[in-house]
């Protein structure tokens, strides 16, 4: 028994495209409008010319005066995951005149958020973080205490192209900080963290097998570090800070506890050492905080705090 036609006055039908078709509340309209004029003579199209060197120069010289112009940024986020690109987008949208340098050692930003747990698309989120979802106008199925994206990508791919449509945002993707640049502060030994080092990250993965391949360098006087908990790249600035003895030793990711561990990121993120800020699950390997799993609240609300933090710096 097919489910009754909610929107059209339809003989109920055993054929369920037909009942798809009843129920869809956009109407199918063919090819839009606006690309007519192609569609409707194929066999006269052809693209306006253009010659290689013309694309290499559009791609170089918007690429190498970016990295001249972000060589002295304000802020840089290292990792482009869930949190890192709320404390992006939160950031930018904040203080548009600041100038914030997202580095992602992927390809494809996004870390972990473009699935829910186990390869599962659904994402929950807890309440309160239902209102960031609103602030970028990505839908979710209200289920009390919590709410659900229909697919973790919807959440990821809205967020990002939000950063990358604010002028401020500079996405070096593909691209692997190295190192952290200090300046002596403070106690003998201590530091400032005062930008990063940067290299390809092809580059960065192939440091044995290769002569020395010198790196690049951002200067910036905040750095906020959101690059998940420990793994391949993961966990990489607060690594990097016990190697440096700036911290005694990590506390470790501790199991999984969701009523615990949403609410110790959020209330736990916060400048590290002078001038680097920690938030989402790097964090819980600091602070020895506790895994949520599939939940991402914390990462997204994580980000909103380190990017209070990044303002309350710059205006000190
Ligand atoms: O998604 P992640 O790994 O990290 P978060 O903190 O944004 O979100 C964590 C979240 O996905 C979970 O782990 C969920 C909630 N599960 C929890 C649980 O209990 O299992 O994003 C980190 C990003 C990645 O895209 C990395 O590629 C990138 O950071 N990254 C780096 N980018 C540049 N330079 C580096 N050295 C670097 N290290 C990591």
């Amino acid at each position: 028994m097919s489910p009754p036609s909610a929107t059209f006055d339809l003989p109920a039908s055993t054929n369920p495209t037909n009942v798809l078709k009843a129920n869809l509340s956009v109407k199918p309209t063919g090819i839009a409008t606006s690309l007519s004029a192609i569609s409707s003579n194929w066999p006269a199209f052809t693209f306006a010319p253009i010659r290689e060197s013309q694309v290499s120069r559009a791609m170089t010289s918007r690429y190498f005066a970016d990295l001249d112009s972000y060589a002295e940024s304000d802020v840089v986020i290292i990792g482009a995951g869930s949190c890192g690109l709320s404390a992006a987008y939160t950031l930018a949208t904040a203080r548009p005149d600041l100038k914030i340098a997202l580095l992602e050692a992927g390809v494809a930003p996004g870390g972990g958020a473009w699935l829910g747990g186990q390869l599962f698309s659904a994402m929950v989120m807890r309440k309160p973080a239902q209102l960031f979802l609103n602030e970028i106008g990505v839908a979710y199925e209200d289920e009390g205490d919590f709410v659900v994206v229909k697919h973790a990508a919807l959440f990821t791919a809205t967020l990002l192209s939000k950063v990358l449509a604010c002028e401020n945002v500079k996405l070096f993707n593909a691209t692997t900080v190295e190192d952290l640049i200090t300046r002596a502060e403070g106690e003998e030994g201590r530091v400032r963290i005062a930008g990063v080092v940067t290299n390809w990250t092809l580059v960065a993965m192939h440091h044995g097998d290769q002569s020395c391949m010198d790196p690049n360098t951002i200067n910036a006087p905040i750095v906020i570090s959101t690059t998940g908990h420990d793994g391949p790249f993961g966990a990489f600035s607060v690594k990097r800070l016990v190697a440096m003895q700036q911290l005694p030793q990590l506390g470790g990711m501790r199991g999984l506890d969701m009523g615990t561990a949403e609410d110790a990121i959020v209330k736990g993120t916060r400048e590290i050492v002078p001038g680097l800020i920690v938030g989402g699950m790097e964090l819980s390997e600091v602070d020895g905080a506790n895994r949520m799993g599939p939940t991402f609240g914390a990462m997204v609300l994580s980000g909103v705090k380190a990017a209070e933090e990044a303002v309350k710096l710059v205006e000190k």
